[in-house]
């Protein structure tokens, strides 16, 4: 085949330059890793040439992966077509770690990354963490694999266990968008469909699965050009006027306003718009730690603290007070409504595009809540709109008390005395929460800007927390902010080798593990059935505490080439030991400090998941 400049052949934006372009500071060290000898060629001339083509095009920097033969040949295509750059391979361990790290990236930038797994069986470990970013609307372009399709050229039993029909039908119920496209050309329509989908509100994973034999076809001719941006335009939502006018006017005479802040962007103009409409509104405002920070936690009018998995009393009590409640994409309207003793007699205002989404797979849609006006649109576009129709203020004080300063109680080390001293030896730094464990206490660190914390792992797959938290430090990477974790231990053992994939391409992060060497949110659900049956509430921890031996968690992370610290047993120990951990990760390292906390959630946790009857 003669040869012919790099994208003639699939009208793709790509040449010789591109591979030289010198990429951004903040990626120039990972750049700099894994680099492929040269490999001399320049003709796109096999179905993956094109296919890598259009991943380039979505203009994705990194692509997670874990290899197999059945993508061997669009492998072969990033490494030695596109020369592993834009996208740049990420090695993971594990291809649940893979997907969690798009998952982590996307979290900060709100931009797909991409994921590569392995036929039926990688993507079969990817589905947990999929469902995770499904369910926390968090988009990213996964390619996967099989066949050859054409049964005649499969290898024997290794290409026949590994094909699979209707593979997406794995991730069907918990991804925007599926295809298996059955040329080159539309490989590449489809990989550029599924960026333009996935990074569309509502936004989510999308899959396509290529076809081995595709990928690994000669070009039989040139596949048309076509000018790849136009296929892939901005998606913009607005409300109507109508409803626009209709929320304001309630909000405008509204005593007793309440905002759900919920699923919105990491926009600081975004950010400052909300606070201007609080205090407008003067309206009590809620958080709540599933979802990414939406407000200033220590702000007068925000509502006692983040709410974990149910809100806490002084929000169920402000939502009880409330005539008017405008919802900004709330992550579980109606289940709030059910915590705060269900008959919410206020107007409801909803902004959300999340209806798009819903399927009759998964049920992560929540229940049905009563809303009398809807704003078909993202709470970025709604929240201006709302504050030009409401006008200025009529003068009124709007409070200035935050919440008292945060002080752990009693000498044995809890995870609110890791909180503590954690926030301590972060000192004035800017810092992003990546995670948060379960047993996290939402009084003990304020957010007060839109990249302080990260939010939840979105569908309550335990296991998330070290790749998201990957990352979210791959995109945080040369930010000047320090990406800090705060791991569960059974969450941290099941996603603990994402680790490696951090030290390999250096990216820094701090993970502190709150090791209360338990899988402890069951000890809680075992100690419910035992008072409902009238059982000994003492065998809770059977099946469910993980020491005899203990794991020396510090050492799982130095085998993987990060630092490891601790374990940290005792409240005195902790400020020096984060000191040196920060010092670590300023220099450049991933630090690991294991911290054995105390068994034990917040009051209000612990009362949620124990009481009777819900
Ligand atoms: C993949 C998966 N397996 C099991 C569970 C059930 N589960 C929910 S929380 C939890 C315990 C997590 O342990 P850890 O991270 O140590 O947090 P702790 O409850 O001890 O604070 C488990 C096993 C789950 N949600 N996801
Ligand atoms: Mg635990």
């Amino acid at each position: 085949m003669p040869r012919r400049p790099v994208g003639e052949l699939v009208g793709i934006t790509v040449n010789e330059s591109d591979r030289a372009a010198a990429p951004p500071a903040s990626d120039a060290e990972i750049s700099s890793l894994d680099r492929p000898a040269p490999a001399g060629v320049n003709a796109a001339g096999f179905g993956s040439d094109v296919a890598a083509e259009a991943l380039r095009a979505l203009d994705i920097p990194y692509i997670a992966l874990n290899p197999g033969a059945s993508y061997r040949g669009l492998h072969d295509s990033l490494v030695n077509y596109l020369g592993n750059s834009r996208p740049q391979m990420l090695l993971c361990l594990h291809e649940e770690s893979a997907v969690a790290i798009a998952h982590g990236y996307a979290k900060v930038t709100g931009k797909a990354m991409a994921a590569a797994v392995h036929s039926n069986v990688g993507l079969m470990h990817a589905t947990m963490a999929i469902f995770n970013a499904w369910c926390d609307r968090m988009p990213m372009v996964i390619l996967g694999a099989t066949g050859p399709v054409d049964a005649a050229k499969r290898r024997p039993w290794i290409d026949w266990i590994h094909t699979a029909r209707d593979q997406g039908a794995l991730v069907r119920g918990y991804t925007k968008w599926d295809d298996q496209p059955a040329s080159p050309a539309a490989a590449r329509e489809a990989i550029l469909r599924a960026g333009w989908i996935a990074n569309s509100a509502p936004r989510g994973p999308t899959y396509v699965n290529l076809d081995a034999g595709l990928q690994e076809e000669t070009l039989a001719e040139p596949v048309a050009p076509i000018d790849t941006q136009r296929y892939m335009p901005a998606v913009a939502s607005a409300p109507s006027a109508q409803s626009v006018k209709a929320a304001a006017e309630l909000l405008g005479n509204a005593k007793q306003p309440v905002i759900l802040a919920g699923r919105v962007s990491r926009s600081e103009a975004a950010w400052a718009q909300r606070i201007a409409l609080a205090e407008r509104l003067n309206a009590r405002v809620l958080t709540d730690l599933k979802v990414p920070a939406a407000f200033p936690t220590d702000h007068a009018l925000h509502a006692g603290v983040p709410g974990t998995i149910a809100p806490t009393s002084q929000a169920a009590d402000a939502l009880r007070r409330a005539d008017v409640i405008l919802s900004l994409d709330w992550l579980d309207v109606a289940g709030t409504f059910k915590h705060a003793g269900g008959a919410i007699a206020a107007k409801v205002v909803q902004v959300s595009v999340d209806h798009h989404l819903h399927n009759g797979w998964s049920m992560d849609y929540q229940g049905l809540p009563p809303v009398d006006v809807f704003l078909d649109c993202e709470p970025d576009a709604a929240v201006p709109l709302l504050l030009a129709a409401l006008g200025p203020a009529k003068p009124h004080a709007v409070p200035t008390a935050g919440p008292e300063a945060f002080t752990p109680a009693g000498d044995k080390l809890t995870v609110d005395h890791l909180a503590d001293a954690l926030r301590r030896a972060v000192g004035e730094r800017p810092a992003s929460l990546t995670h948060v464990s379960l047993s996290w206490n939402g009084a003990s660190w304020p957010f007060r800007h839109p990249l302080d914390y990260l939010g939840g792992d979105g569908g309550g797959g335990v296991g998330g927390g070290p790749g998201i938290s990957v990352g979210a430090a791959l995109a945080l990477k040369g930010s000047g902010r320090l990406p800090v974790a705060v791991c569960g231990d059974g969450d941290f053992l099941m996603g603990v080798t994402a680790l490696w994939t951090a030290a390999h391409y250096k990216i820094p992060l701090l993970i502190v593990i709150a090791n209360n060497r338990s899988f402890f949110n069951d000890e809680l659900h075992q100690e419910r059935v035992a008072r409902m049956r009238h059982r000994p509430v003492e065998n809770r921890w059977v099946g469910q505490r993980i020491s005899e031996p203990d794991i020396d968690l510090a050492a799982m992370a130095r085998a993987q080439g990060a630092q490891g610290f601790g374990p940290v047993a005792a409240v005195g120990e902790l400020a020096a030991v984060f000191a040196k951990a920060i010092a670590a990760v300023e220099a450049g390292a991933v630090a690991v400090v294991d911290v054995r906390v105390e068994p034990g959630y917040t009051a209000a946790m612990s009362a949620v998941m124990t009481r009777k009857g819900d």
